[in-house]
C-alpha cells in the first residue's frame, strides 16, 4: 500500500503540516528554523526512504544551525507516491530512530518541495537550472545507472535512446543532468557539483564516466565540458533504513496526534564520508559528524564488502532458511557463524594503510544487525542482486583468488542468490523480490539445468567476474554450493561449510 492510499483509512487526526508543528507533543523534535526563510540549494534525485533518513537529516542539522541556503528540492524519477504523501504535509515527515531502548521521533523540515520527474520533466529541469542550486545529490539505486555487464553506459537502453532523441523530456538521470548542464552552461550559470550517494565503489568517478559517455553521445563538446568542468566527489553513505510499514504509520501518527502518511524508521547509527571537492560551496556538514576526506575509496570498500556483502548473504540465506528479518536471520547461529567467517575472508582484501579499523567495524555491525526494533526484511535487501553482488561479493572474491587465498564463503552468496531466485514461485512467493535480470533468469531456470550449467549461464547474463583470470574457479565454487543448496538445503550447506 502506498502512503497516499493509506491516508484515507488513517484516523490519527489532522495531517502533519507547518501549521501543526507548534501543537506536536514536546517529546517530538521539530525544525528549529523558519522554513519559509530557507532557499533551495540542493536538488536530490531519488526521494526514497534512504535519502529521508540520511542526507536530508544531515542537511536538516545544518538548517537548524542557521545555514539557510541549502534547502532540498526532492525529485522522484519514477513513482509519484512520495510526492503524494509529502506534498500535503508541506514536505514534512517524521524520522523514527529505534533500538532496543525505544523510539525517538523527529520531524524533518529540510525538504522544501517535491517533484515527480515523469509527470513534469520541465519542472525538474527548471529546478536543476536554478542558479541557487549548487549541489545535485543522488540515491537512485544501482540499477538506475544503466550499466551494461561490462560496467559501461548501456547505450542501447531504451531510456538512453529516448533521452538522446528527446533532450527536453528526459527520463534517465543522464538525460536530466546533461540537459541541465547544457542549459546552465548556455546561460552562463556556474556548474553544480554532482554527489552520488549510491552504494557503488568510486560512485563519483563511476557516475562521471557514465555521464561523460552520455553527454559525449549528445555532443562531443558537452562531453568534454562535463569531464573537465563538473566535480563529481565520491561519497560513502551508511544507515540501515527498512521500508516503512503500515504499522509504523499508525504508531507514529498516534504518537504525533497527527497523520503522517509516510514516516521513515531507522537505526541510531549514521555515517557519511565525502570527498571534499565542492567548487560551488557546500553546507558545513562536518559540524554534524560527516567526515570530509581526500579519499573515500577505503571507507567505501570497507562498507560495501563488510556491511553490504554480509547483508546480501544474510538476505538470501535468510530467505532460504525461512527468516523474515535480518535480526532473525542473524540470530540463527548457523548464519551468524557463517557471517563471521565471511568477514574473515573479506577483511584481508581491505587496504591496511588507510586507518581503517575493520575489527571494530564488524563488532559494531553485529550490534546493528541484532537491533531487535529494526524490522529490516530479508526480501527488501534481496532485490536487485544482479546489480549488487559484483561490488559486494564478487570483487572481494576476485581479490582473494588473486592473492592465492580461497573464497569459499564469499561464493556461497551468489549461489544462495540463485537458489533464492529459483525458490520464487515455489517455497517463496512469486514476486517476493525482483531483479532487472528476472526475464533472463526465468529463461535460464526454465531449462532445468544442473548446478554448473546454471551458474555458468547466470554468471554470463549478470557479467559476474567477466574477464577475471579466476572466473572458472569462482564458478566452480559457486556451482558446488548451488548443488548443495538444491540437494540438501541451506542449513546442511552452512553446516558442511563450517566443519
Ligand atoms: C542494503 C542496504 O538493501 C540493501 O541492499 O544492503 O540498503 C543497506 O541497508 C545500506 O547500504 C546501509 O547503509
Amino acid at each position: 500500500m502506498t502512503g497516499r492510499d493509506h491516508v484515507a483509512d488513517m484516523t490519527a487526526g489532522p495531517r502533519l503540516a507547518d501549521a501543526l508543528l507548534p501543537r506536536l507533543p514536546s517529546a517530538v523534535e521539530t525544525p528549529g528554523f523558519d522554513r519559509s526563510a530557507v532557499a533551495p540549494g540542493i536538488v536530490h534525485l531519488g526521494l526514497g526512504a534512504f535519502h529521508r533518513a540520511h542526507q536530508a537529516v544531515f542537511v536538516d542539522d545544518c538548517l537548524n544551525a542557521g545555514e539557510s541556503t541549502w534547502g532540498i528540492v526532492g525529485a522522484s524519477l519514477r513513482s509519484a507516491d512520495t510526492r503524494n504523501a509529502l506534498a500535503p504535509q508541506d514536505g514534512l515527515y517524521t524520522l523514527s530512530v529505534v533500538d532496543g531502548s525505544g523510539e525517538r521521533l523527529r520531524v524533518v523540515g529540510s525538504i522544501l518541495s517535491t517533484l515527480v520527474a515523469p509527470e513534469n520533466p520541465g519542472a525538474l529541469l527548471d529546478a536543476l537550472c536554478d542558479p541557487r542550486t549548487r549541489i545535485v545529490t543522488l540515491t537512485v539505486t544501482e540499477k538506475a545507472y544503466l550499466r551494461n555487464s561490462a560496467g559501461n553506459l548501456d547505450e542501447r537502453h531504451p531510456e538512453v535512446v529516448w533521452d538522446l532523441a528527446n533532450p527536453d523530456r528526459p527520463k534517465s538521470l543522464y538525460g536530466f543532468l546533461a540537459e541541465a548542464i547544457a542549459r546552465r552552461r548556455a546561460a552562463g550559470t556556474v556548474p553544480f557539483t554532482i554527489l552520488s550517494c549510491d552504494n557503488l565503489p568510486a560512485n563519483g568517478a563511476t557516475l562521471r564516466k557514465l555521464l561523460v559517455a552520455f553527454a559525449g553521445m549528445r555532443d562531443r563538446e558537452l562531453g568534454r565540458y562535463v569531464a573537465e568542468d563538473i566535480a563529481f566527489p565520491s561519497s560513502m553513505v551508511d544507515r540501515i533504513v527498512p521500508a516503512t510499514t503500515d504499522s509504523d504509520r499508525e504508531r507514529i501518527s498516534a504518537a504525533l496526534g497527527a497523520t503522517d502518511a509516510w514516516p521513515v524508521t531507522t537505526e541510531p547509527f549514521r555515517q557519511w564520508v565525502i570527498e571534499d571537492r565542492f567548487p560551488g560551496g557546500r553546507p558545513a556538514l562536518e559540524r554534524f559528524g560527516v567526515e570530509m576526506v581526500k579519499d573515500v575509496a577505503p571507507f567505501e570498500d570497507m562498507k560495501l564488502r563488510l556491511l553490504n556483502g554480509s547483508h546480501s548473504a544474510i538476505a538470501y540465506l535468510g530467505l532460504l532458511s525461512g527468516h523474515e528479518t535480518v535480526a532473525a536471520a542473524f540470530g540463527d547461529p548457523a548464519i551468524r557463524s557463517f557471517v563471521g567467517r565471511l568477514w574473515s575472508e573479506a577483511i584481508p582484501t581491505l587496504p591496511t594503510d588507510a586507518g581503517l579499523r575493520p575489527e571494530a567495524y564488524i563488532d559494531e555491525l553485529a550490534k546493528r544487525f541484532d537491533n531487535p526494533a529494526l524490522k529490516h526484511r530479508t526480501a527488501q535487501i534481496a532485490n536487485d542482486g544482479s546489480q549488487k553482488l559484483p561490488q559486494r561479493i564478487i570483487a572481494t572474491a576476485i581479490d582473494r583468488l588473486r592473492t592465492g587465498a580461497g573464497a569459499d564463503h564469499l561464493m556461497l552468496a551468489p549461489a544462495a542468490w540463485i537458489a533464492a531466485c529459483e525458490a520464487r514461485g515455489n517455497s517463496l512467493p512469486a514476486g517476493h523480490f525482483t531483479d532487472p535480470l528476472d526475464a533472463a533468469l526465468g529463461a535460464i531456470f526454465a531449462k532445468s539445468l544442473g548446478a554448473a550449467e546454471t551458474v555458468d549461464e547466470v554468471f554470463g547474463a549478470a557479467g559476474f567476474a567477466a574477464g577475471s583470470d579466476n572466473l572458472a574457479t569462482l564458478k566452480r565454487t559457486a556451482a558446488r554450493h548451488l548443488a548443495s543448496l538444491r540437494r540438501n538445503g541451506a542449513a546442511a550447506t552452512l553446516q558442511e561449510l563450517g566443519s
